[in-house]
């Protein structure tokens, strides 16, 4: 299949899964378009069947906002058309689908059928799709779709609540993991001693830095476990709030303790130097930084909002708390970290729970779907 994908190039969840799964569909042998503003962070790949494509929106005074959707719906009709594509996969429902119709309508009105799927991620539905005036067209794009997937039940649950006059049908395909970019031998460039020099544990969170992230939480949970247990904090990204969490970690005191790494584009080997992975969000409509650590034998401290209990399973991979619940949540990073033997059956469980979501388990599931779409649009 020639396949067209658009995502946000950025470190967002939603673009790394589209990346992934871009790549691994041209291992399994179909031709890959990327359409993006910038060159995917994670597109570190090479191929003759992989191709990107930029959309660059030119700067112009009479514009105070660029009129990106526009700019992507002409691409998008430049692409199909001249590479001859048989399906497009939009990532993030604002304004990629949308961007996705003008497009097919356009081409339709020239003769030319293009299906195209849209992926929700989750604040596209939880966030931004709640603000009213973005709902008649996120309404419009979804149910103009020619298939509409979530990445968990959850959002596929809050779409349907948000937005009471969707009608489409969403499959819900899990987000994915590929195991092996998780293999590493002892002599990786990131070794645990140089951020836990003295034997401390050590305790991560990755994610935006948004404050639909709640980071302060983190701080606090770390601050709560590193005075019963010698302890150290990764952070790695960056995003809105950092400003707030340096506050907060003077406050504390404990930015002797804490490390920020900024942003990491392959954070696989960082991951496994750590002992516990800390998600004290808002809200997750999947938490793919949380598969990503079970991935790399590290178990979860999370809360037990949106999608995470499809991803962790409670007292198992790592433990759940209700929103806010600081005090529960460094209790069970207590309870993990103290005990060697404990700590070890809980990182040996989370690679087990990771491995539900293995590539291999999943990529079917959208070669199945792209297969339907084709057969039914007559393709
Ligand atoms: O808001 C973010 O954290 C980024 C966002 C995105 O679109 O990149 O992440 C969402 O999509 C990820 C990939 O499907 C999910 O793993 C995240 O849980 C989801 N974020 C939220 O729901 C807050």
């Amino acid at each position: 299949m020639k396949i067209g994908i658009v995502c946000y190039p950025t470190f967002g969840g939603s673009g790394v899964v589209a990346t992934e799964l871009g790549k691994a569909l041209v291992e399994k042998g179909h031709q890959v378009h990327f359409i993006t503003y910038s060159q995917p962070v994670r597109l570190e790949y090479f191929s003759e069947n992989l191709v990107y494509h930029e959309v660059s929106v030119s700067d112009y005074p009479l514009f105070e906002y660029q009129p990106y959707e526009l700019v992507l719906s002409c691409k998008l009709v430049d692409v199909v058309k001249y590479e001859k594509l048989d399906l497009l996969h939009v990532h993030y429902a604002i304004p990629h689908a949308s961007a996705a119709y003008m497009a097919k309508q356009i081409l339709a009105s020239q003769g030319i059928h293009i299906p195209f799927i849209t992926t929700l991620h989750g604040t596209d539905i939880t966030l931004v799709g709640k603000d009213p005036s973005f709902e008649p067209a996120i309404t419009f794009a979804i149910n103009n779709s020619d298939a509409v997937t979530s990445v968990s039940e959850s959002l596929k649950r809050d779409t349907y609540n948000n937005f009471p006059n969707v009608k489409k049908d969403i499959h819900v395909i899990p987000n994915f993991i590929c195991l092996e970019d998780y293999q590493f031998d002892n002599k990786t460039k990131c070794q645990k001693k140089m951020y836990a020099p003295n034997g401390e544990r050590l305790m991560i969170h990755v994610s935006n830095f948004r404050k639909v992230k709640r980071v302060e939480d983190v701080l606090r949970v770390f601050d709560k476990v590193r005075k019963v247990i010698p302890s150290k904090l990764i952070l790695v990204g960056d995003g809105p709030e950092r400003p707030n969490i340096e506050k907060l970690c003077r406050e504390l005191d404990t930015c002797n303790d804490i490390r920020s790494l900024g942003k990491i584009v392959n954070p696989e080997q960082v991951l496994s130097i750590a002992d516990l992975f800390l998600l004290t969000s808002e809200t997750e409509s999947f938490g793919l930084a949380a598969l990503e650590a079970m991935a790399a034998k590290v178990p979860v401290i999370s809360t037990n909002s949106g999608g995470l209990p499809e991803v962790v399973t409670n007292g198992y991979s790592g433990y759940m708390s209700n929103v806010g619940d600081v005090d529960e949540m460094a209790a069970n990073a207590i309870s993990i970290l103290k005990d060697d033997s404990v700590l070890n059956q809980f990182k040996a469980n989370a690679y087990e729970q990771a491995k539900k979501f293995e590539i291999s388990k999943i990529l079917p599931m959208y070669e199945d779907l792209y297969k339907k779409v084709l057969a039914e649009s007559g393709k």
